[in-house]
């Protein structure tokens, strides 16, 4: 699963990056270099570290999401094609990363404006794919079924996007989505909005413009997450008790990294499931909805092919239980076949026959 970061310049994009992934990469000053990174973000998941209390493992190995931090996008830059926003065609979520603290250049925050500013771009940008694909099908030697329809169906994102919404709002099929989904429109990615504010904003939980952002939001289906990553940063730096106790004074019982995971894996249908023995704990990503067999081959495809049962217990089973032998004493690992439906924080063993 990758996810690109995006948004205006100086917004904080590298910050988050940074933050997401444990990195270090230099954050701009004043026009800092441009060019785009990617890096792995762990996420957080408390279940992994009462698994790792449990078994002791030689390993401990969360999900992963993969980031991609772009460079700031300059206010009408559609004029041409953006080359940053290239960057993030290919990823399967995007994160608008919005200034919500004052500028080093003294400009107040307006989420707001910048919020409208970047969804008129990346409209834009579909927009332009929608024209190049009119005219190469116009150009074609022949208009087939297919093309027809197809080009029925750019008309109507056509009109949608010059309205200025959403792709996807609106109420594709099934075969349209899998028909578009080669071009990688950005507003048919699953988006979500990051307010990084300055410490009083977020402390507060007010900022500029809030019931309006709030209004477009709902309107739009986009999930809001607010956080301070300048406060951030130095949370990440601490270690635990501090932690603790930082966090605590800021009133928010997790870290922004974890809300921000959360509202990413909520948005996008994502689900973990983990495995955990002495030598390795460890989750897993699937999309909600997956069956047992399919989650298998997650970890290796001999799994899947030679699934028998899943030993499944839920984590807060588990937890309650204290321990397997416990769970097991008391009926909370149950045997599932193939097309069992996995839960969020299952806890599974394949058993398999290659
Ligand atoms: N006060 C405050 N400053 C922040 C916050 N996040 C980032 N900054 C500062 O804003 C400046 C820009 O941060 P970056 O993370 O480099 O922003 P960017 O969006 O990656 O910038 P470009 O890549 O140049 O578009 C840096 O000086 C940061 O220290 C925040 O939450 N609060
Ligand atoms: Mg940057």
């Amino acid at each position: 699963m990758d996810i690109g970061l995006i948004g205006l310049p100086r917004s904080g994009k590298t910050t988050i990056f940074n933050l997401l992934t444990h990195s270090h990469a230099e954050t701009s000053a004043y026009g800092g270099k441009a060019e785009s990174r990617k890096g792995l973000a762990p996420v957080p998941d408390e279940r992994l570290d009462w698994l790792a209390g449990l078994y002791q493992p030689k390993k401990l190995t969360p999900a992963q999401l993969q980031v991609v931090d772009v460079p700031g996008l300059a206010r009408g830059e559609s004029q041409g094609p953006n080359r940053f926003l290239n960057d993030v065609r290919l990823v399967d979520a995007l994160i608008h990363v919005v200034r919500g603290f004052e500028s080093e250049l003294g400009e107040g925050a307006a989420p707001l404006k910048d919020l409208e500013d970047m969804e008129l771009e990346i409209g834009l940008s579909d927009l332009d794919l929608v024209e190049k694909r009119r005219e190469r099908l116009k150009s074609g030697k022949k208009m087939t079924p297919e093309n027809r329809h197809e080009m029925e169906l750019l008309d109507i994102l056509y009109q949608a996007l010059e309205e200025g919404r959403r792709l996807d709002q609106l109420d594709l099929a099934e075969d349209d989505r899998r028909l578009l989904s080669g071009y990688q429109f950005l507003t048919l990615k699953p988006m979500i909005w990051l307010l990084n504010l300055d410490d009083d904003s977020f402390k507060s939980g007010d900022y500029p413009d809030r019931s309006a952002i709030q209004a477009m939001a709902a309107e739009k289906n986009i999930p809001l997450v607010l956080m301070a990553g300048a406060i951030e940063q130095e949370i990440q730096d601490l270690d635990a008790d501090d932690r603790a106790e930082f966090m605590r004074d800021l009133g928010v019982a997790e870290t922004g990294t974890a809300r921000l995971a959360k509202a990413a894996y909520d948005h996008l249908g994502l689900i973990s499931f983990l495995t955990a023995g002495e030598d390795e704990v460890r989750a897993w990503t699937i999309e909600r909805g997956t069956a047992a067999k399919e989650a298998a081959g997650k970890i290796h495809s001999d799994i899947e092919r030679g699934f028998i049962r899943a030993e499944v217990v839920a984590f807060t089973a588990l937890q309650e239980a204290g321990n397997m032998v416990k769970a097991k004493e008391q009926g909370q690992v149950r045997l599932e076949g193939k097309e069992y439906v996995m839960q969020d924080g299952d806890i599974v063993n394949f058993r398999f026959n290659v």
